[in-house]
């Protein structure tokens, strides 16, 4: 008797935009279901830099989800690299000739996530070519789900959000983060001196991507921080631009997914962040 022939399954059909949110909302859903209820925490460069299980178990599941419908697709994880920005760096460098590549945070406020500050993420990109096509941030903590799509705007919950309106950096709401690695700390607390008095104020809410996300809602101003790796601000950047904002490195250089130090604001108020922060 002929042997039957196996089937092949090839899921197909689904945009990325639609991939990316499913995956997102799947990953959130299984992350805030482990809220508190964490094993081990483990140590990546230092006790400022951690890992859990669920970091780990969320990335798997993310990239299981992208790979169902895009097989041949790259994907840069941050549980896949080694920590610290060099092996980050060439991490993006080896994948750079990758014509679709996925850059993936499975939960972006580690650190927010174990002591149960309810201000974490998920954030999923899609580059195509080197260029974000495509960026989800998901808060499963208050189901708010970013997405945005090059050229077409962004959106949350069906709206179409933009940033904020803000004229001046002393009318500004402005987030920054604590960012690792030797000088860093010494720079990002001179800006903040400098910035204090400047601005309405400042919040450091352990999130790259969420707060990025913020500025994209309008939430907040603008946002800078130094020494992010890609998976904390490629989503964030696009979700930005889309939402009419402008997204540049600190010496203001255009964003593109290299950036590790990142100023991002509304477009009334870039140039007097970025010339205060060349200033502190
Ligand atoms: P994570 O939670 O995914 O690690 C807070 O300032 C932001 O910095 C968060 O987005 C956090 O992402 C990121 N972050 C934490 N430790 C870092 C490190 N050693 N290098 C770069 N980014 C870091
Ligand atoms: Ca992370």
């Amino acid at each position: 008797m002929a042997e039957l022939k196996k089937p092949t399954y090839q899921v197909t059909g689904k945009s990325f935009t639609a991939v990316a949110i499913n995956t997102a909302a799947k990953a959130g859903e299984w992350i805030k279901s482990k809220l508190g209820d964490i094993s081990a925490i483990d140590q990546k460069t230092s006790s400022r830099d951690l890992v859990t299980e669920v970091d780990k178990g969320a990335e798997k599941m993310i990239r299981n989800l992208i790979h169902t419908h895009f097989p041949t697709h790259a994907i840069l994880g941050e549980e896949g690299v080694e920590p610290g920005p060099e092996a980050s760096i060439q991490a993006l460098q080896d994948l750079s000739e990758s014509e679709f590549l996925w850059i993936v945070d499975p939960v972006d406020g580690t650190t927010n996530y174990i002591h149960g500050f309810p201000f974490f993420c998920v954030s999923l990109a899609l580059a195509h070519k080197g260029e974000v096509i495509v960026g989800v941030v998901y808060d499963p903590v208050r189901d708010e789900l970013f997405v945005a799509e090059k050229g077409k705007g962004a959106y949350m919950k069906g709206k179409r959000i933009s940033v904020s309106s803000e004229q001046t950096l002393s009318e500004s709401l402005v987030a920054t983060g604590f960012p690792g690695g030797p000088g860093m700390l010494e720079r990002n607390i001179a800006q903040m001196l400098y910035l204090v008095p400047r601005v309405r104020n400042i919040r450091t809410s352990g999130s790259a991507a969420l707060h990025l996300a913020y500025v994209a809602a309008g939430r907040l101003s603008a946002f800078w921080e130094m020494n992010l790796n890609s998976w904390d601000i490629a989503a964030g950047a696009l979700l930005i631009q889309e939402a009419g904002g402008r997204v540049t490195d600190i010496d203001g250089k255009p964003f593109d997914l290299s950036v590790r130090h990142i100023v991002a604001a509304n477009k009334h108020i870039h140039d007097e962040l970025h010339t205060a922060l060349a200033q502190a």
